[in-house]
């Protein structure tokens, strides 16, 4: 195990603040409900937690929109509360690395404020009309339309690649860098052990020409993964490095070539890379055209960057991406299907990620209408169908299926009222988001019961590879890959996995596997019963409907 870095060996939480533990009943999740659940982080194994912005922000973008870098929105406590939480993870073995949005400010950052009114030296922090010829350009954005606002303050037009309020900084402007080092050294020195950088590959524009007409992001040629961006992470990367600490860039439209020019050690940028690859398959285009997902594509996919990146980052659910239990698993078998994609994700070669809820399996939100939906990008995407006279069925449909609300409902922790998110002593206040009405049956108190669920099955998986050295580096490869079933090899652990709704005989893969082969590891679902060790081996054994197994040569 000699040869990994400590992140590389690491298991990876991602925490929502908002929608993680609401400590004091205003229906918003903060850090003290953070830190009353180290314990349960601590108990499956998890090394490190990425927390999604809790930084000061109008909350446009729920805190993707940065006013002041510095400080802690007080909805998520104050920065003592901070420095506690850094201390009481770090009792448990775990560090904490923070969300770094670098891309944009919100336009209520005093930096914006300044620029739109020409003061200096924030005149040119921002992309502004009147300094770049040929604009407002022709360029669409990462939430559908124009990239360009007209501001009445400065009489010109600003660049935004996400929301109105998100401005784009300008790398241009060598005072811009400034400020990045000194809110990263301002963390770094609070105990921060690194950042997942948001969407860290647009950062400089080369210039702002008009785009190739396309059918979105048009004018993306003009700043995706360009030399100026390298060098600003080989920047980044010179600052960190004497702080043991590590980045994480999530990386928009990168294929395997690329994520590696972002990480390969001798290139001294990002350390991994969050692609996109593998969260496509079941979309044409853009994630609003949905289709059918096929397992196959899937692997097919996950396995090119098993072969072809050094280290890679591994990853079926975040913020912006609906469950994965509901989007890559079964109707039928749920359970089964859950513990399917905890076997996948913490079997591959890389850094695991998991996000809050995952490991209980929670699934997408069960709203009837838009009344419950908070987050821009839905909103934006809904009033530019409503404009295109999409009809009312087709565009909840469209909605429904990709929200990124489907991630967001509040973390369920138990079945008293709210899922134990927040206490709800006078009745008034309510979460920010609905919760998702499955909480009864899908919660942490039930399943830690249970030691078969879903949470237990996670556990032990986690122990498990953290004991294997082959499961950390071990090297990987692809024996089959069907639309039925999946089985890959690493080092010296096969891992065969049946993500169909029927049984599949081992027979059907008995020439892949070696001669003699004992079962190491294996799912048990209340949905799905199986065979376990022994009788796995037996001639004409199968496995269960969505049953996964790790068989050991
Ligand atoms: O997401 C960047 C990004 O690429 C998103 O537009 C993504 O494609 C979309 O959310 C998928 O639905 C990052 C953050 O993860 C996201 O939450 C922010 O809204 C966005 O940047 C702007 O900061
Ligand atoms: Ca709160």
């Amino acid at each position: 195990m000699g040869n990994l870095a400590w992140w590389q060996k690491a298991v990876i939480y991602q925490i929502y603040p908002r929608s993680f533990a609401d400590s004091n009943g205003d229906g918003i999740g903060d850090i003290p409900g953070i830190i009353s659940k180290l314990d349960h982080l601590r108990d499956l194994g998890i090394d490190v937690i990425w927390l999604s912005p809790v930084y000061a922000s109008p909350n446009e973008d729920n805190g993707y929109d940065i006013s002041d870098y510095m400080s802690i929105h007080p909805d998520y406590g104050t920065m003592d509360d901070f420095e506690q939480l850094i201390r009481e993870a770090k009792a448990r073995g775990i560090s904490v690395i923070m969300d770094l949005v670098i891309n944009h400010t919100s336009t209520e950052h005093e930096w914006f404020q300044k620029s739109r009114q020409g003061i200096e030296p924030y005149k040119n922090y921002y992309y502004w009309s009147d300094t770049w010829a040929g604009t407002p350009n022709n360029w669409t954005g990462f939430f559908g339309g124009s990239c360009w606002e007209k501001d009445a303050v400065r009489g010109a037009s600003y660049l935004h690649l996400f929301a109105p309020h998100q401005a784009d900084l300008n790398y241009h402007e060598p005072k811009v860098f400034e400020e990045v080092e000194r809110i990263l050294r301002f963390w770094l020195e609070k105990g921060v052990r690194g950042f997942r950088c948001d969407v860290v590959n647009v950062l400089y524009k080369d210039n702002l020409a008009n785009g190739k007409k396309k059918l979105v992001l048009t004018g993306s040629e003009h700043y995706l993964s360009l030399p100026g961006t390298h060098d600003i992470l080989h920047k980044i990367h010179k600052i960190l490095v004497g702080y043991d600490a590590f980045t994480v860039g999530e990386t928009v439209f990168v294929d395997t070539k690329e994520a590696n020019f972002l990480t390969l050690p001798e290139r001294e940028e990002l350390n991994m890379v969050f692609g996109f690859e593998h969260m496509e398959i079941d979309q044409i285009i853009v994630k609003w055209f949905h289709t059918k997902f096929h397992w196959d594509q899937f692997v097919k996919v996950l396995a090119r960057w098993q072969k072809e990146v050094r280290w890679n980052t591994l990853y079926f659910e975040n913020h912006d991406q609906p469950r994965s239990t509901s989007r890559f698993g079964s109707k039928q078998y749920p359970e089964a299907s859950a513990k399917l994609l905890a076997t996948l994700l913490l079997t591959l070669r890389g850094t695991p990620f998991i996000f809050e809820g995952q490991e209980i399996g929670m699934r997408n939100f069960d709203y009837g209408s838009m009344d419950e939906i908070r987050d821009v990008e839905s909103l934006n995407i809904y009033g530019l169908l409503s404009k295109a006279h999409v009809p009312a069925r087709l565009k909840w449909y469209m909605i429904r299926n990709v929200s990124r609300d489907n991630a967001r409902t509040p973390m369920q922790w138990d079945d008293s009222a709210y899922a134990g998110f927040m206490e709800n002593d006078d009745g008034a206040a309510r979460p920010w988001l609905q919760v998702n009405s499955n909480y009864k049956e899908i919660n942490v108190k039930a399943q830690q019961a249970d030691p078969s669920s879903v949470l237990h099955y996670y556990k032990e998986l986690i122990r498990f590879r953290k004991e294997q050295d082959d499961l950390l580096e071990g090297d990987f490869e692809l024996l089959a890959g069907t639309a039925r079933y999946t089985l890959y090899r690493r080092g010296r652990f096969y891992i065969l996995l049946n993500h169909s709704d029927a049984p599949l005989k081992i027979s059907a893969v008995r020439k892949l596997l070696p001669s003699e082969y004992q079962v190491a590891f294996s799912t048990h679902s209340k949905d799905a019963p199986s065979d376990a060790g022994a009788a796995l081996s037996a001639k004409g054994a199968s496995l269960a409907p969505w049953q996964a197994v790790i068989l050991q040569s």
